[in-house]
């Protein structure tokens, strides 16, 4: 039987950190759907980054780049984190490197992980299909927003976690594994409506990107496993 655990946020990843484990990385508003999108449409790899600096670097060198900060697209880069923006035939077969506020920081935290993947509401199904065969232990690591819990990662390391569960190969004693299961419950049968007073729904909304975070509740339109091999995330 394998373990399940849930990492609220990325400051307190040291704590669960084991050489071991599979680290899913999600920040459903909207960095890993995103990555997902992307991948699903043909971009040919991700490169995430921590900071808008790294990002400019690749830039000056002829990458696609990049970067958002606090949900808006940076002064100088081709695009942010839109989902909308990973889909056309101008980033088909791209390297693309990102920033993101929180996602790309989680990232960065758990490079040392046996292996790092991608999780969002849009690839659900086949990462949890993926994950139940691995027979390891499973880290779902929430970004959060600038180190603070969230909600919607919350929910879909809950959905994650009870999904794993149900498979017979998992257990959890993390409470926050629990904790996120009975906040999935809560949540499944409307994600949107469950989510109208959290934080990010409201902060997307002054910036009116309510199609955003939409689509990133939608299940399984990107039936993707993004993984990290080397510094890009890549389609597993
Ligand atoms: O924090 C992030 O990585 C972003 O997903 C935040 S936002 O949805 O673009 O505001």
């Amino acid at each position: 039987m394998n373990n399940i655990e849930v990492c609220f946020t990325p400051n307190n990843y040291s704590l669960f950190h084991n050489n071991d484990s599979i680290v899913v990385v999600i920040d459903i508003l909207r960095a890993t759907s995103a990555i997902c999108t992307a991948l699903h449409h043909g971009v040919k790899e991700i490169i995430p980054v921590a900071t808008v600096e790294e990002a400019r670097i690749y830039q000056s060198k002829g990458f696609l780049a990049a970067a958002e900060r606090n949900g808006e697209v940076i002064e100088g880069f081709a695009f942010g984190n839109s989902p909308f923006s990973y889909m056309g035939d101008e980033v088909k077969d791209k390297s693309i490197v990102l920033t993101t506020t929180n996602g790309t920081q989680a990232v960065e935290v758990a490079r040392k992980a046996h292996q790092v993947v991608i999780g969002s509401f849009l690839n659900l199904d086949v990462l949890c299909e993926w994950l139940s065969k691995q027979q390891r232990d499973i880290i779902l690591l929430c970004a959060g927003w600038k180190n603070k819990f969230n909600i919607e990662d919350t929910i879909f390391a809950g959905a994650v976690a009870q999904k794993l569960q149900n498979s017979g190969k998992f257990s959890s004693t993390c409470d926050s594994a629990i904790a996120s299961m009975y906040l999935y419950e809560r949540a499944a049968s409307n994600l949107f409506d469950f989510l109208q007073s959290s934080s990010h729904r409201r902060r997307l909304e002054k910036l009116h990107l309510e199609k955003d975070i939409r689509y990133c509740l939608t299940l399984n339109t990107a039936p993707v496993i993004p993984v990290l091999s080397g510094n890009s995330l890549i389609r597993l």
